[in-house]
């Protein structure tokens, strides 16, 4: 009776930790106006309920992209790479950049984990496999949505790099390993980085690892990297009379 009890009750949390992904999905996917989050759901689930955590690759959130395609915001596209906190921190105020986490499928997983499991079709929240560990369904999802996202790039697009790094362009970075290589001449006109510093500068626009992200951009794309202090970028995320083009 006491194993009965005890399976019960973990089979009781296990789907309600299921249940509760589920919940914070949908919510986050309803501020979309107009869009299908059952279905989109359903899409996301595919690509790793009842599978393998350590097997899941990119292509399988391929019918997730096709369920909620991105639509392109042509000169106020940004990306970034180890500045998480400064981007979001301006764009929550300012509406003049897009990140992948303004867009639908980039909110909704924004922050969280989940994985699945062979024999099973709950989502765990805990338990999954780490970043590095192998094919993971968060990784794997952020290298997919990345990619869907920076193949629509058009027009000037704005990347906010880490200024206090040794490398602020690092090659094992989604920012360089997928996006990098997504953009596409004439469709993107321009690359313009923005490499945020601190009081003590670790490096500038000179810096070596720059030097392998114009090597890598498609012939034809414009580049350009400006110096901006990372109380620069606050100053003028919170003087909405400021506009943005004059922000760096
Ligand atoms: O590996 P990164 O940065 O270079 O990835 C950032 C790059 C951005 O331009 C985004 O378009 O890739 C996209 N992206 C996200 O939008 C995103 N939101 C949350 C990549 N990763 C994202 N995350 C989480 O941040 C993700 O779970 C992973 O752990 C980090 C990657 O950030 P990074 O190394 O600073």
């Amino acid at each position: 009776i006491v194993i009965i009890i005890v399976a019960v009750v973990l089979g009781v949390t296990l789907s309600k930790t299921s249940s509760q992904f589920q919940s914070v999905f949908m919510s986050r996917c309803e501020k979309f106006k107009d869009s299908d989050c059952q279905k989109i759901w359903e899409a996301f689930q595919q690509a790793y309920v009842n599978k393998d955590p350590c097997k899941v690759p990119m292509e399988a959130y391929d019918p997730l992209i096709a369920a909620a395609p991105f639509t392109p915001t042509c000169n106020r596209m940004m990306f970034w790479s180890k500045t998480k906190d400064v981007v979001h921190d301006f764009t929550d105020k300012r509406d003049c950049f897009v990140t992948l986490e303004d867009t639908l499928l980039g909110s909704v997983l924004d922050g969280l984990t989940w994985c699945g499991k062979e024999g099973s079709n709950e989502t765990f929240t805990t338990g999954c496999p780490g970043w590095d560990d192998c094919d993971n369904p968060v990784r794997s999802f952020w290298n997919r949505v990345s990619a869907a996202y920076a193949d629509v790039a058009c027009g000037d697009v704005t990347a906010m790099l880490n200024g206090s790094i040794t490398a602020p362009f690092n090659n094992m970075s989604i920012f360089a390993s997928i996006e990098v290589k997504r953009f596409s001449a004439p469709r993107v006109r321009s690359l313009n980085v923005v490499l945020v510093t601190q009081e003590e500068n670790a490096t500038n626009c000179t810096n070596a690892s720059l030097k392998d992200l114009q090597k890598e951009l498609d012939q034809g794309i414009t580049y350009s990297c400006t110096e901006v202090p990372e109380t620069k970028i606050q100053e003028c995320a919170s003087d909405p009379q400021t506009p943005c083009g004059d922000c760096w």
